[in-house]
């Protein structure tokens, strides 16, 4: 039986369907400008869409810059919190983990207060929907093997 165009898009859907995973977005933080004063991280932010398993680069000289991942509060007044908790590589990756809101501010004396300061929100991560069960090939056979079997074992018992 020859499959119709429907059928056939279902079969391979099916096939695709593993490799048909979201892939993750790698977003460096201010593109080209990196993590800086003097930009506008709110504007560079408000095109784009965060989700779960995308991963921000912090990109700066190490030692101009760092970041501190902050709650709202810190953020609002630009409270930085101890040195310890700072990334400090010059590049520095953070996997989006956990939907929600998110804080980032730079610790370097007035580099927060000066606009260096980042706040995004991670959607949850989309998953294609289900598909329904694909009708069964065999469901519509007649039920002959019902009692063949049960006549064969009659006879040759
Ligand atoms: C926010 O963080 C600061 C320290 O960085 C902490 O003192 C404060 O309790 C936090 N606020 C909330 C609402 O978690
Ligand atoms: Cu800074």
């Amino acid at each position: 039986m020859a499959l119709s165009p429907l059928g056939m898009l279902l079969v391979i859907a099916t096939i695709l369907l593993p490799f048909n995973i979201v892939v993750a977005k790698e977003f460096v933080v201010g593109d080209d400008h990196g993590w800086t004063i003097g930009f506008d991280y709110a504007a560079w932010a408000a095109d784009k869409t965060f989700q779960v398993g995308d991963l921000l680069v912090f990109k700066y000289a190490v030692g101009k810059h760092n970041v501190f991942k902050v709650n709202g509060t810190a953020f609002q007044s630009c409270t930085i919190p101890p040195a310890s908790e700072a990334l400090t590589t010059g590049s520095d990756r953070i996997v989006l983990a956990i939907p929600g809101r998110k804080w980032y501010i730079c610790g370097v004396v007035g580099h927060c207060n000066a606009g260096q300061k980042l706040v995004i929100t991670v959607q949850p991560q989309t998953l294609p929907p289900t598909p329904a069960p694909a009708p069964s090939p065999f469901q519509h056979r007649p039920h002959f093997g019902r009692w063949i079997p049960k006549k064969l074992f009659t006879i040759f018992h």
